[in-house]
């Protein structure tokens, strides 16, 4: 049994969880129909009205919503407050044109630091620690986020914010940090960086706890980091349209990442039809927020691909529903002459190998008719001469996991460019 920031409320059985999940979902019904003219005509669309959401099984009657119906409303439009009564704005990471904007009330602050207190707990912070906070401070959720959960928790926060990395290594030596929050691939760039600067990051720093997340990363890439940095790692899960990061977090046991069922529901459909999978079946994770207050989030399609685990009680002894690691989002995956391919599963393979390095990318071309997939990989500081070697191995092993054959190319170290927030590691030139 693992300790826990909010012992009550992390263990609560699952007859209160449903209790509270409709108590608090009637009310949000409510809220976004009397306040948010664009929930009143998508309800009235379906011949709803508020009162007629009696169980938890009327939650699919709820028409869904995307990003797009966020842009389309930009900026104020699905406040269910006066614009006065927000405190923050945030905005989503990554997007083309308008971006998206979510908007927090003093109340939502205070909800999304209790969920992130749950989960860095959870990853092993405590009072005492020193904790940097490596993702991107402003627009971005990640590094406001940590930084409010860090301190409520009473860690010694270090906001360095992402970026000059020489100076991120610098702080944890002179400081003493002992756990990061961080975007996964960053993790891996500032070991290289501190390796450059002669230092060991295993030996010189004493960072052994890490909480890292914002994009999906595969458990080889989790041990990968794991064994570089010597150090206990956690997946925190999270966007900006449910707080931030903080909707859910991997436990001590590892397996998958329990969602806070108490502030969120979370429902797995097909991507293409819309309707729910079976159980333990792989699909879109669609969310539905219970407690925001400024910008409630009616059956949210993430674009997300994962999968509800065994809904049994977990040896750490919460009881929230766990999902499997998310794989990658819907619109991630690409087709190479009608194969589906997931970037993960590419990840996958290469980080099995230890002579392969920190970086990879994925060139997608056409060469006449076809696609052409290109694996660029860079390789280890320690291997020199046997690339002709790894290549080949690489190939056989991405052949057989992706039914067609790649080209694959291994790179010298740090020739793959670095991105400071999320990694860029699908080039689709086709769409050029
Ligand atoms: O990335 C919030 C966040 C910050 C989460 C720091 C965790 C750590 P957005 O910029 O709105 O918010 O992007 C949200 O990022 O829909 C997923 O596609 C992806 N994502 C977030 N966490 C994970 C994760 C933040 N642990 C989008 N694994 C989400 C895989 C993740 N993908």
């Amino acid at each position: 049994m693992d300790e826990m920031w909010n012992k009550g409320s992390e263990t609560l059985d699952r007859e209160s969880i449903k209790r509270i999940q409709l108590r608090r979902l009637r009310l949000a019904v409510r809220r976004s129909y009397e306040r948010v003219p664009f929930y009143r005509s998508a309800l009235k669309g379906r011949g709803l009205h508020p009162e007629d959401i009696m169980s938890l099984d009327d939650l699919k009657r709820i028409p869904m919503v995307s990003k797009i119906d966020l842009r389309e409303n930009y900026p104020f439009g699905l406040l269910a407050v006066p614009r006065e009564a927000c405190v923050r704005v945030h905005a989503s990471s990554g997007t083309t044109g308008k971006p998206t904007l979510v908007m927090y009330t003093r109340e939502d602050i205070r909800n999304w630091t209790e969920l992130m207190c749950r989960c860095l707990f959870m990853s092993g912070l405590r009072r005492g620690d020193i904790f940097q906070v490596t993702p991107g401070y402003g627009l971005f959720t990640g590094g406001l986020g940590f930084h409010y959960g860090g301190e409520a928790l009473g860690a010694t926060v270090i906001p360095t914010g992402t970026g000059n990395t020489e100076r991120q290594v610098n702080l944890m030596r002179d400081l003493g940090t002992t756990m990061i929050a961080g975007i996964a691939s960053y993790a891996l760039h500032i070991a290289e960086v501190a390796s450059e600067m002669g230092i060991d990051v295993k030996k010189d720093l004493q960072v052994r706890k890490g909480i890292f997340g914002a994009e999906a990363w595969s458990d080889s890439i989790m041990r990968k980091i794991s064994d570089i940095w010597d150090m206990d790692c956690h997946d925190i899960y999270g966007m900006s349209e449910m707080y931030g990061p903080g909707v859910g977090c991997s436990c001590s046991y590892g397996e998958g990442l329990h969602i806070w069922e108490d502030h969120f529901i979370v429902e797995i459909v097909d991507p293409s039809t819309g309707e729910p999978v079976g159980p333990e079946e792989e699909g879109e994770v669609v969310l539905t927020s219970l407690t925001k207050t400024a910008m409630p989030m009616l059956r949210f399609r993430t674009r997300d691909v994962s999968k509800i685990l065994d809904a049994g009680r977990c040896d750490c002894g919460r009881t929230h529903l766990r999902i499997a690691r998310v794989k990658g989002r819907c619109d991630d995956a690409f087709s190479i002459n009608g194969v589906k391919v997931f970037p993960g599963q590419v990840e996958h393979v290469l980080m099995k190998y230890p002579e392969v390095g920190m970086n990879y990318q994925l060139v997608i071309e056409k060469v006449g008719a076809l696609d052409q997939l290109t694996v660029l990989v860079e390789a280890g500081v320690a291997l020199a001469e046997s690339h002709p070697s790894l290549e080949s191995a690489l190939f056989r092993e991405l052949r057989t996991v992706l039914g067609f054959q790649p080209r694959v190319r291994v790179l010298p170290p740090m020739s793959i460019e670095r991105s400071e927030g999320k990694a860029k590691r699908v080039l689709d030139l086709r769409k050029k």
